[in-house]
């Protein structure tokens, strides 16, 4: 094994460890670790004497400096392991930032910032420090490269306070003779590209064990991406258009193409584009070290179905693992992913991580013209691509055969005896009763931290994304014990009617639900009003931290809003909160349901703990929040005699009707 540490002088170490180093871009970190570990606020970080120095090498070799990194390439997710591991292994804090200064400039900068942001998530000693945001620091996955290219100028010619907002056009990936493209504010916004990219990073595939094997890791891989995609497809209605069609001919031309239009800063290049019809071919990279044949596919799918209507998958020695109720979809998520939790990752393959790679090489399968993956293959940008969703609905459909086995919920287990719910409504301040309205707005956000010339300061650019009016749910509740009960409050929506335009049966609406909120209520013996606001959803971020500079004014690191802002990063952001809805109006079922609170809880310590956007993303180094299945109550198909979302209802349970209707003009924060 390679040592990860040269002494000073050893053969190979090349360099003079200089007696403090600063890297410019490398501040804003430093900062906010000084900030709260020491009074010495300087920005300055002194690498430690000695030269104890990593040998780089292992680093560098296989991924150079500009190329662009991807963790799905298997050689870049074994680098970055290593990088995570040396981060990881440092014994202070100190010692983290020393070795990362000294690291930064020479490495690969998004190897860098993945393997930094891992290691500062994971380890003990680095709780609560915040990663700068990765729109901030690598702004070219965000944005048409032409805003970039006008920040370098206002940045050079324009003088600090005088600079306005660079507005990004709304639009510009492509016309409307692509029908796709209507979810361009779906597939582009920057809160949902964030968010992704911040999951990936809480949930590695690969590395170290203790890194990967979180409480229910499979089970959230599925149940995130399951929400996605109700919310992608709710995103389809309110567009009239048709469901996402499941990838299924791995051999078959690709309908879907996508022209990112994304410059990569790092090597000036732009990210391929996939035209229309391109034909996947089985992968022969070797510069990638990777070959992938599209019968791998096809053999993992079958088998990881096999494994499903068996009731078991098969370890490598051949013992049985039960897919049950209790872990069946756990397990299930940890191998279609797959990650190294997999049972038997040899006979059950690598179906997701593969299906991303195929099609972000499509254009280029055996790297005749030198090209690199595309928006797909990377986690930052893959939910950009059209495509992206059907490389999901079929994985979706692996789980959903397992969920489909499972025996349904009896009426009884859905109930919470004593405690009915007897009205409830949506209400914005002004406006009707359950009427949402939805409009554009344009939020800024600071690119400077990205921007890789001299001299900059701020550059903000302009977003135009969708946005809700907020509303208040009021919930009324009787408790018809004579105690105090504790309730789990949860709250879907989905759309009334199905893609044939009638009103969808329950197995039909029951995968289109959205979670749009989950909260712990006090219910008091008799007669119980419950107000919840949706800008305090359980399973969104606010929207500061998404646009968290949002004041050009405002000094861009370490202020006391950033801290405020910036402690968790994952998670849902809240103006996606709910569909766009159509014009005049566009139907939703509104569910609440409360559950026994006693039999949901996890008891364990959540002071000081983030518990922001749990239901998405978890609850660092803590378990699930909620005993029960994620998804529930609509996680399994209905029990028999119910075929429609009234017939489903228990006393705790309620459901109306509402209307979104979408309103077609721009607004500005104010
Ligand atoms: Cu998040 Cu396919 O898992 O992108």
């Amino acid at each position: 094994k390679e040592p990860i540490f040269k002494e000073k002088g050893d053969e190979g170490v090349i360099f003079e460890v200089p007696k403090s180093f600063v890297a410019e871009r490398f501040n804003d970190v430093a900062f906010e670790v000084q900030n709260r570990f020491g009074d010495n606020t300087s920005p300055r970080v002194s690498v430690a004497q000695g030269g104890r120095m990593p040998n780089y090498d292992q680093f560098t070799k296989g991924l150079d400096r500009d190329a662009p990194f991807s963790l799905w390439v298997p050689r870049h997710s074994k680098i970055a392991g290593k990088l995570v591991e040396l981060f990881m292994s440092q014994r202070s804090v100190d010692d983290l930032l020393s070795v990362a200064a000294y690291l930064r400039d020479r490495i690969n900068p998004q190897l860098f910032n993945y393997a930094l942001s891992v290691a500062t998530l994971h380890r003990k000693d680095t709780k609560g420090i915040d990663i700068p945001t990765f729109v901030e620091t690598f702004p070219d996955k965000f944005m048409d490269p032409r805003v970039i290219q006008q920040a370098r100028e206002d940045a050079t010619i324009v003088p600090q306070g005088s600079r306005r907002p660079i507005v990004i056009p709304t639009d510009y990936t492509a016309s409307n003779l692509d029908p796709e493209h209507r979810l361009w504010y779906f597939r582009e916004d920057v809160g949902i590209n964030l968010h992704h990219w911040h999951w990936h990073l809480v949930y590695p595939f690969d590395g170290q064990r203790e890194l990967v094997d979180k409480d229910r890791r499979g089970e959230i891989f599925y149940y995130m991406h399951q929400q996605v995609m109700a919310r992608y497809n709710a995103e389809r209605l309110s567009n009239n258009m048709a469901a996402v069609d499941r990838w299924t001919d791995f051999r078959g031309p690709i309908r879907e193409g996508y022209f990112p239009k994304l410059d990569t800063l790092v090597a000036n290049r732009s990210w391929p584009a996939r035209p229309d019809g391109t034909t996947p071919s089985s992968l022969v990279r070797n510069a990638d070290d990777l070959r992938l044949d599209i019968g791998e596919l096809e053999r993992a799918r079958d088998r990881l179905l096999q494994a499903v209507n068996n009731g078991f998958a098969n370890t490598s020695r051949n013992q049985r693992v039960p897919l049950d109720e209790v872990n069946g979809i756990n397990i299930l998520g940890n191998m279609v992913e797959s990650s190294i939790l997999s049972p038997n990752r040899e006979f059950y393959g690598n179906l997701h991580n593969s299906m991303h790679n195929v099609v972000a090489y499509a254009h280029d399968p055996d790297h005749r013209h030198l090209e690199n993956f595309g928006v797909i293959g990377d986690s930052t940008t893959a939910m950009r691509d059209p495509f992206f969703y059907r490389v999901h609905a079929t994985i979706d459909d692996l789980f959903q055969a397992h969920k489909t086995r499972l025996t349904p919920y009896t009426a009884q287990q859905l109930t919470f005896p004593g405690i009915t719910i007897t009205g409830f409504q949506a209400q914005q301040t002004q406006g009707r009763a359950n009427v949402l309205n939805t409009f554009w707005q344009q939020s800024d956000i600071n690119m400077s931290r990205g921007l890789d010339f001299v001299p900059r300061g701020d550059v903000f650019a302009r977003f135009t994304h969708l946005q809700h009016v907020p509303f208040t749910m009021t919930i009324s509740v009787t408790n018809n014990s004579n105690a105090m009960r504790q309730g789990m409050v949860r709250i879907f929506m989905a759309p009334r009617n199905g893609f044939n335009g009638r009103p969808m049966a329950f197995n039909e609406q029951r995968l289109m639900m959205m979670e749009t909120d989950k909260f712990i209520a006090q219910l008091r013996p008799g007669q119980n009003t419950i107000n919840r606001r949706s800008t305090e959803s359980a399973v969104t971020i606010p929207y500061e931290q998404t646009f968290r500079n949002l004041d050009i004014n405002r000094p861009a690191v370490g202020s006391q809003r950033e801290a405020e802002y910036n402690i968790c990063g994952c998670g849902w952001p809240n103006h996606m909160l709910i569909p766009k809805g159509l014009p005049n109006g566009m139907l939703f079922d509104l569910f609440v349901m409360i559950s026994n609170y006693e039999e949901d809880q996890v008891n364990q310590d959540l002071v000081g703990q983030c518990t922001d956007a749990a239901p998405y993303c978890g609850i660092r180094d803590r378990q699930y929040p909620d005993r029960k299945a994620m998804g529930y109550p609509f996680d399994r198909v209905a029990r028999s005699g119910v075929n429609n979302l009234n017939n489903f209802l228990t006393p705790n349970m309620g459901t109306r009707e509402i209307s979104i209707v979408f309103n077609n003009r721009v607004t500005q924060r104010t």
